[in-house]
């Protein structure tokens, strides 16, 4: 059945309350263990565990209703961490696709204390596999982090049906300055360029970064560091006003379908980014941050009136 509209649903990580309380807000009904609407569908944008407090209980709200067609999903990057996490390196004996440094373990810290049992642990996992890395359903698409057709284009032939990973593409993906590693990096993770020499800002996690995240869907002709940098205000006054490189390759045609993402820990009230293009992610994680979902009803030019959220508390 073709559902009458889409509820797109922003990062969870692990905030299973607060998705539940959105679920309902939204006209969510729950019925023989899952949540369904009796016509619309809810597409989750990925990253729905470590941070938070209940990693199984956000998987055991949102799996059945992937299963029961009540959803779709896509990856997000810390599945597609995950995935590495727990996936032995075949080209180093011990090893795993993620180095188990100990910042890479707290990271994932929440989800490994509640997926200690390994069928626990391995259901996860076998669900990380099938989620795509992105959707495209003609008249709206989805994806992580950016929607870049160059990236899509570069992996397009190396994934499985329904844009799912494969093992020798995760591999490849975890290999430092690989093009599968460049092209699931942007997807999942965003656009990014390395500042100039001199410049750098803290994180929210307090981790020096000299790469930002770039506003993937303007063009770079006439931006500059400052005005193309997606987060917090305050970092964005500290960059350059300097043009960006020329092999930034950045961009989303204001003619093509709308595109969701979550992924970038916005504040503020949520507003689509261009008349095409709207971020959910309100950083539900965060003290008093949103669990954000938008209402799409066809709607070609996103509306400020179409978001919907649910405050944690
Ligand atoms: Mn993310």
């Amino acid at each position: 059945m073709q559902p009458e509209g889409y509820d797109l649903i922003g990062d969870i990580h692990g905030h299973a309350e607060p998705l539940r309380g959105l679920l309902r807000r939204l006209g969510y009904r729950y019925r023989d263990g899952r949540f369904a609407h009796p016509t619309r569908q809810a597409i989750f944008l990925g990253d729905f565990i470590d941070r938070g407090p209940e990693q199984r209980g956000v998987l055991e709200v949102v799996r059945p209703m992937v299963m029961d067609g009540a959803a779709l999903a896509v990856m997000g990057n810390h599945e597609l961490n995950a995935l590495a996490f727990h996936t032995p390196d075949p080209a180093a004996h011990g090893e795993h696709l993620r180095r188990r440094s100990a910042k890479n373990i707290d990271q994932h810290r929440a989800f490994l204390d509640e997926h200690e049992h390994p069928e626990v642990l391995d259901a996860a996992l076998e669900w990380f596999w099938d989620l795509p890395l992105w959707l495209d359903l003609g008249e709206l698409r989805v994806v992580h982090a950016a929607w870049d057709t160059p990236a899509l284009n570069r992996i397009t032939d190396r994934v499985a049906p329904g844009n799912r990973l494969t093992q020798p593409l995760l591999e490849a993906a975890s290999r430092p300055g690989t093009a599968e590693q460049n092209a699931v990096e942007n997807l999942l993770k965003g656009i990014e360029a390395e500042l100039p020499a001199g410049h750098g800002f803290s994180d929210k996690d307090g981790h020096h970064r000299r790469y930002i995240r770039l506003k993937w869907w303007r063009y770079p002709q006439g931006e500059t560091w400052r005005s193309m940098f997606l987060g917090p205000p305050g970092v964005a006054a500290k960059l350059p006003e300097a043009p960006l490189p020329p092999d930034v390759e950045t961009g989303y045609p204001d003619t093509a379908p709308p595109v969701f993402v979550g992924h970038y820990w916005m504040v503020g009230e949520p507003t689509p980014q261009a008349a095409n293009v709207a971020c959910l992610d309100y950083s539900v994680a965060r003290d008093g941050g949103r669990l954000v979902a938008y209402r799409w009803d066809g709607e070609q030019v996103l509306r400020d009136d179409k978001f919907d959220w649910v405050e944690r508390r």
